[in-house]
């Protein structure tokens, strides 16, 4: 019996040990979904069928693509520039950053003045022609765009910009929309869209957040065209996370923008839907109900029937040069669907004669990718906006919107 029991208690003792253990052992990390296993739609097919095998088809099947996307995600403007845009500059400082800038600060007014983009821009005084720009489109607070220089931010290092000979501008997105649920109250919305009676539901393809606060992008393109100072045709848009799909669809909507960078875009960003980890349609659309259209949340817990996918949103840009860029530890975001994006919209860069994503496998941490038209990096840390990642996109900036003056 004592045989047993010792035979008993060894065998208690080892169980206990083995299920701590397995409690202590690292979660096995489940290798990323390759391209072959996401099934994306076709980035080279028309609707028709057809393959586009010509650099003279691509219109046309950009033109589809871009049509999906406002039908199923971003939704439809009902306005593109307003007859009545108007620019008043509000202050001119020339002395500003210790005299290396122009301050200028513009309000763009629109609808008899009710809607009102307040532009900060920073020219550099040390220039002999007009200055390619960064537009912010700046989704945290204004502190991160300070014109008074005082709270100065990683998210907008204007100083930064100026001294590599760039033009600083940012603007608020809340001055769009407001970043809330209002049921299209307030903001753009409200201005623009036909009037509702009763209880009357939006149409299912009515433009939502993201398109509101993209389509002030352009808007503020719309000033950057009538001031001399700058150079309209170099115009890089950026932005991070929300700000970064803002970048992409106004990218996307305005071929005017000659550089389009997506900073931790994420679900409906830059990252594949397909096979994505972290946000999902799903849980996107149950957070942020208000950034897409109606019809996208149909496609909740189903991206596979959605017809479009995030790499075709990165082709639109083609073949202007894009930048992605990813943080390794922001798993929401999900790196490795932001990376593979570039490389599934590759192939649209090379029918229009230019490299695209020069490598399909994910590039070492801080190695960035600058040697073809569709840049990308990832970096340590997590979801934020940084000095580095800023520096990664004036260099490929210098490379990819070159001064041609
Ligand atoms: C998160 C959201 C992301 C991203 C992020 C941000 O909460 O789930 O899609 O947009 O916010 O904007 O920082």
């Amino acid at each position: 019996m004592p045989l047993t029991k010792t035979f008993v208690t060894m065998l208690t003792l080892s169980v206990t040990a083995l299920s701590a253990s397995a409690q202590n052992a690292p979660e096995p990390v489940a290798a990323p979904i390759p391209l072959s296993e996401r099934y994306l739609p076709e980035v080279l097919q028309l609707a028709s069928g057809k393959k586009v095998t010509m650099p003279a088809q691509w219109p046309a099947r950009r033109a589809e693509i871009l049509e999906l996307f406002r039908r199923y995600v971003y939704g439809r403007n009902p306005v593109e520039r307003p007859a009545d845009l108007r620019f008043v500059v509000k202050s001119t400082d020339p002395n500003a950053m210790g005299g290396t800038a122009t301050l200028k600060q513009v309000a763009i007014e629109f609808a008899g003045g009710k809607g009102t983009i307040n532009l900060i821009l920073f020219t550099p005084n040390n220039r002999t022609a007009a200055s390619p720009v960064f537009l912010l489109a700046c989704n945290r607070g204004a502190r991160n765009i300070d014109p008074t220089r005082e709270n100065k931010s990683e998210f907008w290092p204007a100083e930064e910009l100026i001294k590599r000979g760039y033009v600083a501008a940012a603007f608020l997105v809340s001055d769009l929309d407001p970043d809330k649920d209002d049921d299209f109250k307030n903001g753009v919305h409200g201005l623009f869209d036909p009037p509702r009676l009763g209880d009357e539901k939006r149409s299912p393809d009515a433009w939502a957040t993201i398109a509101a606060w993209a389509w002030g992008a352009s808007r503020v393109l719309d000033y950057l065209e009538s001031d001399k100072d700058v150079d309209a045709k170099r115009v890089a848009i950026v932005g991070h996370s929300r700000g970064g799909k803002t970048a992409l669809w106004a990218g996307a909507t305005d071929p005017r923008f000659a550089l389009v960078v997506s900073n931790d875009s994420g679900s409906t960003g830059a990252a594949l839907a397909r096979g994505k980890r972290g946000e999902t349609i799903a849980l996107i659309n149950k957070t942020f109900p208000y950034w897409f259209n109606t019809t996208y949340k149909t496609f909740d817990g189903n991206e596979n029937e959605l017809p479009v996918d995030q790499h075709q949103l990165i082709a639109l840009m083609a073949p202007r040069p894009v930048y992605i860029a990813s943080a390794i530890d922001d798993e929401w975001a999900d790196p490795q669907s932001e990376f593979l994006s570039g490389v599934a919209a590759s192939p649209v860069y090379e029918l229009l004669g230019k490299k695209g994503m020069t490598v399909t496998s994910f590039p070492e941490l801080e190695k960035p990718l600058h040697a073809g038209f569709i840049g990308y990096h990832v970096r340590r840390g997590g979801h934020d906006l940084s000095a580095y990642d800023w520096t990664q996109f004036m260099d490929f900036a210098d490379l990819r919107m070159p001064n041609t003056k």
